[in-house]
């Protein structure tokens, strides 16, 4: 039996899931003597320092807490709670944590983008039971602004670079604490989770890696997710975002089959595109919700879910939030959401004034939920001009000319599906919601979509030198190759594909393998068997 501490500022439905799915039960501790009596406690920390330990206080468990950590027993702090272990936080200033380790929790200061998000690898300085089997390769998933710094280098577990080493997990005795998120590690993140709580596990390490740690590029498998005309909800593919072929709408297979295909083939992070949400509100076209709570216990990467993610007036009169429909999301086990048509709207009603309202929904649900669970998600068509300054849009040069020969286009934002182009541009709009809180771009191209002619590299180059947040680039993979030149021509941080994927025909393995040596990559090795 596993205690979890769930102090209930997020969602924690993937830890609990991959608890269950190693075959342990999850008791949830609902009072200070559930603490007190548990044989191995694990606390996965979300949301912020200051209220993390505002809500530990309030619900009376500092006190147990603290007499649990001091009797040494089995404890697991998974990202903030690892951190709570600490005396203090530069995030919350005056705000004393749990103090069984000495030191601080600081921000990170260096050129890279901020937060730390993806698959990073590790050093392991102590031998500990939780590498027991690990070969020192395996990355981990990391999502983070604040690292700690231990005053004591002998409880330093494992560090990890970027732009400077920082200590990435901690252990005494039996009290560890990792930055990772051993829940959204896949294979390797559920080993380190067995080994933690099978007990008599042998300790292994340390294992010396000369070479930096670097953050891996990410592979995401999409799926385009509605339902068929016989009302069956299933992942159908578009051709330029036109997913009817001979009057019916393509049918590709099952969404949480599909998904569990692709983790298990190696995918770094899955994404679901419900295509309708903008006629179908999610809250009430509640199958998509379904899909992601049963994929959740079968997927340990990180899931996005996008579609419908807006304010909105039932027949009855009722009005929702854009944020109420995050929350169920997060709430049924996705880590990040995205926003497509409401975002283009959103950016032109501030390219009007100037001024933030505060109340979009990039802006309440990257206050709510850190700017790292924000994804926009641009549908952007290329229209070619003659010159720089034929349109008040951002304009760029291409290589690639117009039918009468233009040397000139912009990326037209498009809503609902592409089917309304608007006049905003894909520069602008991720500009503006950076500004806003997105925390990264979804960048499709409703010109390459299905054609497998590669993604649109003079696209993904202009949007990703206008914006510091992580760029994904999506649509036109066609072969392995494809991902090569995307991740060597321009900086995006990862690149998506659906069509390929659905069809078999370039499986997410072939891809690792062969971009293996050539790009910093999750390897495929990291299958552990777990
Ligand atoms: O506008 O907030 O309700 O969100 C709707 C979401 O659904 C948006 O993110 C939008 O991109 C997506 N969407 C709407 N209609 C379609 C369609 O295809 N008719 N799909 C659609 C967009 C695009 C990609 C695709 C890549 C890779 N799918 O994500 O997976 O282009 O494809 P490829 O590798 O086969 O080339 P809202």
């Amino acid at each position: 039996m596993i205690t979890l501490l769930d102090y209930g500022a997020g969602n924690v439905r993937s830890v609990i899931n991959a608890i269950e799915r190693l075959g342990e039960t999850v008791k949830v501790a609902a009072a200070g003597e559930d603490i007190l009596s548990a044989e191995k406690l694990i606390f996965p920390g979300v949301g912020a320092f200051g209220n993390m330990m505002a809500i530990l206080q309030a619900k009376n468990f500092v006190a147990p807490l603290k007499a649990y950590l001091q009797s040494d027993r089995p404890f697991f702090g998974i990202c903030l709670g690892m951190q709570a272990l600490f005396e203090s936080s530069e995030e919350a200033l005056g705000i004393a944590g749990l103090g069984i380790f000495k030191g601080t929790v600081q921000r990170f200061n260096t050129e890279l983008a901020v937060p730390h998000i993806g698959w990073n690898g590790i050093r392991i300085h102590q031998s500990s039971r939780i590498f027991n089997g690990f070969s020192g390769r395996e990355k981990f998933y990391f999502v983070h602004s604040y690292h700690i710094v231990p005053q004591d280098e002998d409880v330093r577990l494992t560090t990890t670079d970027y732009g400077y080493e920082f200590v990435s997990a901690v252990q005494r005795g039996n009290v560890i604490g990792t930055q990772y998120h051993p829940e959204k590690s896949g294979p390797a993140g559920l080993r380190l989770l067995q080994n933690f709580m099978t007990t008599g596990t042998a300790a292994q390490g340390p294992i010396t890696v000369s070479e930096p740690t670097r953050l891996a590029k990410r592979i995401i498998a999409c799926l385009d997710v509605r339902a068929n005309d016989q009302g069956d909800l299933v992942v159908t593919k578009g051709d330029q975002y036109d997913v009817r072929e001979a009057g019916d709408v393509r049918n590709l297979g099952k969404p949480v089959e599909l998904a569990s295909r692709y983790y298990q083939e190696g995918a770094d992070e899955i994404t679901f595109l419900n295509i309708t949400g903008f006629r179908d509100f999610p809250l009430e076209d509640m199958p998509m919700i379904e899909v992601l709570k049963q994929t959740s216990k079968k997927v340990f990467v990180p899931l996005t879910i996008g579609g419908g993610i807006r304010n909105y007036t039932d027949k009855d009169g009722r009005t929702y939030s854009a944020l109420e429909v995050a929350d169920a999301y997060f709430r049924s086990g996705a880590d990040k959401i995205s926003i497509g048509s409401d975002a283009v709207l959103v950016v032109e009603q501030y390219l009007q004034s100037n001024v933030a309202t505060g109340k979009s929904a990039i802006e309440e649900i990257s206050r709510v939920y850190g700017n790292q669970a924000v994804v926009i998600s641009i549908d952007p068509r290329r229209i070619y001009v003659e010159s720089p300054d034929a349109v008040p849009q951002q304009v760029i040069p291409t290589f690639i000319p117009g039918p009468n020969d233009e040397g000139y286009c912009w990326y037209q934002c498009t809503i609902r599906g592409g089917r309304e182009g608007r006049p905003v541009d894909a520069i602008t709009l991720a500009q503006v919601c950076e500004k806003l809180g997105a925390g990264e771009i979804l960048l499709n191209c409703i010109d390459r979509d299905g054609t497998n002619s590669g993604f649109d590299l003079e696209l993904i180059n202009a949007v990703k030198n206008a914006v510091s947040i992580p760029v994904i680039a999506s649509s036109g993979a066609g072969c392995a190759e494809h991902f090569l030149q995307v991740f060597s021509q321009t900086r995006a941080e990862s690149a998506l594909a659906a069509g390929i994927f659905h069809r078999r025909e370039v499986p997410i393995g072939e891809v690792k393998t062969f971009l293996q040596g050539k790009v910093d990559i999750r390897p495929l090795a990291d299958k552990l068997d777990a």
